[in-house]
């Protein structure tokens, strides 16, 4: 079902014209209340009434992390403190988080776009869905929470972790869509096996994954293991949350809620703006937004853009999975390497489990790249030939990727860590000293 179909279905032209008279209006607001922006226009010598067509937003300058981080925690807020009714804030794991706020509209708006979102991966009123992303200040828990609400389905709200318990009300319960990062999802599959659940007998069909990167190699485990269909749903707290862009059933994109959103693509190097097609770092300007308006946030995330229309109706821009971000890709002896490479050879292999590792080390002034994997099958340990031969293919397919060569660790299954949240599976050690 199509949730919004003026919206979703509009014409370019059309399309044009709604997202400049919000921009005209967005523009307005910022330069009006947010010292920050009136500050940044006015050195640019930009003023609100130069906004002639969706085009000149290029001339807007942009707004990354940093400029929100410099405001923390309420510096970029548009209206009065009393006319803000939430706030979530960004996960970042060193420094001041960034704060995002939301007024009664805002709600309401966000709302609205996670229960499109919801719908165009298939969710119904007929649906039981569960919800084991984090509540909190997290987005994911809260903006999935009342989308789903919206479209009607019965909503399990269990947040993350005690997967046990994640698995048996998924069993009582009869739960049809599981809402979760992906790599959760893989644990509770894990989980399920260790209980001896048998996971045709659930009723799971759906599963809105989001909140991390994943490949589409990751997406064929996760459909085997849990049985289900798996869509890639895609936010952030600076922009809103979840509900900026989702996939519909054909996988081939994720829908932007271009009513909402102006997106653009850039040159990480250049800032330059680049055609439809060409990938390049995802910029964001938000429409409608009251309590906290942004111009031209710099994502760091990686993708490309297209507009054909696609095959199940909808004319909004889709963009293609996020393929890294700007400041994942590790440079090694001076090789580009996204871990999302590394990921998709690993999971073709099998005999591995979905959990791994890459730490980074500066030896001898060498920079050394190591993939941390777990052995899930038993018949490779003896002899001790086997493995190493298996060890020695899976460094040669990781280099025919690469083009650099990899130490591999293969560890016992189970002992990497596993968890609710977001994975953290890069570390980086050349910057830090030596014990
Ligand atoms: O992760 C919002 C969200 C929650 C989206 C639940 C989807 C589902 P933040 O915590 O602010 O917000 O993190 C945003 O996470 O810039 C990306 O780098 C990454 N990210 C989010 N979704 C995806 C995805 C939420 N589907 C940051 N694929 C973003 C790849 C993703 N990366």
């Amino acid at each position: 079902m199509i949730w919004d179909v003026e919206h979703e279905c509009m014409s370019r032209s059309r399309l044009e014209e709604l997202q400049l008279e919000r921009l005209k209006w967005t523009v307005n607001r910022v330069y009006s209340k947010v010292p920050h922006y009136r500050e940044k226009f006015e050195k640019l010598g930009i003023v609100p009434e130069g906004i002639k067509s969706v085009n000149d937003l290029k001339y807007l300058p942009f707004t990354t992390k940093e400029d929100l981080r410099n405001n923390y925690p309420f510096g970029l807020f548009a209206v009065p403190q009393k006319e803000v009714v939430r706030v979530h804030a960004s996960s970042g794991t060193t420094g001041r988080p960034v704060v995002v706020g939301y007024t009664a509209n805002d709600l309401n708006t966000w709302t609205d776009l996670t229960a499109r979102m919801v719908s165009l991966a298939g969710v119904t009123s007929e649906d039981v869905a569960q919800i084991a992303f984090n509540y909190g200040l997290f987005t994911g828990g809260f903006g999935l929470h009342y989308g789903l609400e919206r479209a009607g389905a019965l909503v399990v709200p269990v947040s993350g972790g005690n997967t046990e318990r994640q698995l048996m009300l998924m069993k009582d319960f009869g739960t049809t869509v599981l809402i979760s990062t992906p790599s959760y999802s893989l644990y509770i599959a894990e989980v399920a096996e260790k209980m001896g659940i048998d996971i045709s007998s659930l009723k799971l069909k759906i599963g809105l994954f989001g909140g991390e990167p994943w490949t589409e190699e990751m997406r064929k485990e996760i459909e085997s293991r849990l049985n289900i269909i798996a869509t890639d749903n895609y936010g952030l707290s600076e922009v809103m949350g979840p509900g900026v862009a989702g996939e519909c059933n054909c996988k081939c994109g994720h829908h932007i809620a271009e009513d909402h959103f102006i997106v653009e693509t850039i040159d990480p190097e250049t800032g330059e703006v680049l055609e439809p097609g060409e990938e390049g770092e995802l910029v964001f300007t938000s429409l409608t937004k009251e309590a906290f308006p942004v111009i031209r946030f710099r994502t760091k995330d990686i993708s490309r853009i297209t507009q054909d229309v696609c095959q199940c109706g909808r004319s909004t821009a889709r963009m293609r999975k996020i393929v890294g971000r700007t400041d994942d890709m590790l440079i090694i002896r001076g090789v580009n390497v996204f871990p999302s490479q590394i990921e998709s050879v690993l999971m073709t292999i099998d005999g591995i489990g979905p959990h791994y590792l890459i730490n980074v080390h500066r030896r001898n002034f060498l920079d050394e790249l190591e993939v941390v994997v777990e052995l899930t099958r038993e018949d490779l340990l003896e002899p001790y030939s086997k493995l190493e031969d298996f060890s020695s293919y899976i460094r040669q397919k990781l280099h025919s990727v690469l083009s650099i060569n990899v130490r591999l660790k293969i560890v016992q299954p189970g002992t990497l860590e596993r968890g609710a949240g977001k994975a953290k599976r890069v570390f980086d050690y050349r910057n830090q000293p030596t014990a």
